[in-house]
C-alpha cells in the first residue's frame, strides 16, 4: 500500500492519525469524460470521443468501485468495444500489480507494465496521489481519461449508445435528483461506510461509522419490502452502486471490517434483492469471489496480520429470488 509523490512510489498506509482515527478517502484526480461527439463533459478536457476499441479499463475484481464499471460495461454491451486488464488481488507495499494468477488476474494486456502506478506515471510523470482502480485509459492519447468510478459509469451509460445501439438508461433524467439523494446516503454510510468501519483506528471512529451503516441497511430493508428497486420499479445506477457493496458484505465486510450486527442474509428483502441483481444476465460473470475474499483478507495486514483467509459460509446467490 502506498502512493505516488511527484511520480515516485512511496510505501505508506492510510493516514488515519491526522483525522482522529478516521479513514478519509481522497478525491480522484483524473476527471475527463468520454462523450459521443468528443466535446468536454461536466469536468476536464474535450477530446475523448466514444469509439470502438479506443479505450481500456484497468480494474481489480476485488474492488467495489471498479466492479461498478465492469457491470456497466456488461449491461451496456461494451464488452467488445472496451478492453480490460485485471490486477492481482494482493496489494502490498508496491500497490496493485500486474502479476497474473489462475483466477482472472490478466496482467497488463495493453503495455505489459508490472505495476498500476506505472499506468499513472505514463499518463503524468509527476503525478502525486493514490494509485486507485478503476482507471479508464485512452489508447489514442495514451493517457487516463478518468479514475472516478461514479463518473465512468455515467459515461458508459450513454456515451457509446451510437456505437452499440444499446439505449438502456440507468440514469434517467427525471429521476436524477432522487437518485442523487439515495446515492449520497448509500455512499456515505455503506459503500464508504464499510471502509470507515473497517479502517477505523479508534473506537470513536468505528462507532461513528457502524451505527449509521446499520441504520441504512434497516432503512433499505424497509424500502425494499415495498419497492422492487431503489427507484420503485426502475433499475438504476443507484441499485448497481449498492449491489457491489451488498455482494461483498457477508463474505468480507461482516467479519473483516467488523460490520457484524447482522449479515445481508438476515434481511429477507435485501437478501432477495441482492440475489435478483446477481442473477441479471451477465452480472454473475463480473463477480469474482476468490479475488474479493483474497484481496481484503490478505492485503490488509494491519487488520489481519497473519493473512489467514477464513473458510466463510457457503452462500447460494443463485437461489430463486421471488421478486417481481
Ligand atoms: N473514487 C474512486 C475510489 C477508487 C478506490 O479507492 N479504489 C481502491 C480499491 S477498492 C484502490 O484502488 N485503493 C488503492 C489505494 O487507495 O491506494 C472511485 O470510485 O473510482
Amino acid at each position: 500500500m502506498g502512493l505516488l509523490v511527484d511520480g515516485t512510489w512511496t510505501d505508506q498506509w492510510y493516514d488515519t492519525k491526522s483525522h482522529g482515527g478516521k479513514f478519509v478517502r481522497s478525491a480522484a484526480q483524473f476527471r475527463n469524460w468520454i462523450t459521443a461527439d468528443g466535446s468536454a463533459g461536466p469536468s476536464g478536457k474535450a477530446g475523448f470521443q466514444a469509439a470502438s476499441g479506443r479505450y481500456h479499463l484497468y480494474v481489480s475484481y476485488a474492488c467495489p468501485w471498479a466492479h461498478r464499471t465492469l457491470i456497466f460495461r456488461t449491461l451496456k454491451g461494451l464488452e467488445e468495444h472496451i478492453t480490460v486488464s485485471a490486477v492481482h488481488p494482493d496489494m502490498f507495499s508496491e500497490g496493485w500489480t500486474f502479476e497474473t494468477d489462475d483466477h482472472g488476474a490478466t496482467g497488463d494486456t495493453l503495455y505489459g507494465l508490472s505495476h498500476a502506478h506505472s499506468v499513472y506515471t505514463k499518463a503524468d510523470p509527476t503525478y502525486s496521489g493514490r494509485v486507485t482502480v478503476p482507471i479508464l485509459w485512452d489508447k489514442q492519447q495514451q493517457t487516463i481519461v478518468s479514475n472516478e468510478s461514479s463518473e465512468i459509469i455515467r459515461m458508459f451509460n450513454s456515451a457509446f449508445d451510437g456505437v452499440t445501439g444499446n439505449t438502456l438508461d440507468f440514469w434517467p433524467e427525471e429521476e436524477r435528483d432522487a437518485i442523487e439523494e439515495v446515492n449520497q446516503r448509500i455512499y456515505d454510510t455503506l459503500n464508504n461506510g464499510v471502509y470507515k468501519s473497517g479502517f477505523a483506528t479508534t473506537q470513536e471512529a468505528y462507532d461513528a461509522a457502524i451505527y449509521p451503516l446499520f441504520d441504512t441497511l434497516d432503512w433499505l430493508e424497509e424500502h425494499l419490502s415495498e419497492n422492487r428497486y431503489l427507484m420503485e420499479d426502475q433499475i438504476t445506477e443507484a441499485d448497481w452502486r449498492l449491489f457491489t457493496t451488498l455482494i461483498r458484505f457477508d463474505p468480507v465486510y461482516h467479519l473483516h471490517f467488523k460490520c457484524n450486527r447482522k449479515r445481508i442474509v438476515d434481511y429477507p428483502n435485501l437478501w432477495a434483492y441482492t440475489r435478483e441483481l446477481y442473477q441479471v444476465p451477465g452480472v454473475a460473470e463480473t463477480v469474482n469471489f476468490k479475488h474479493i475474499v483474497d484481496h481484503y483478507l490478505r492485503s490488509h495486514t494491519s487488520i489481519n496480520p497473519h493473512q489467514i483467509v477464513p473458510i466463510n459460509p457457503v452462500i447460494d446467490y443463485d437461489a430463486p429470488h421471488g421478486r417481481g
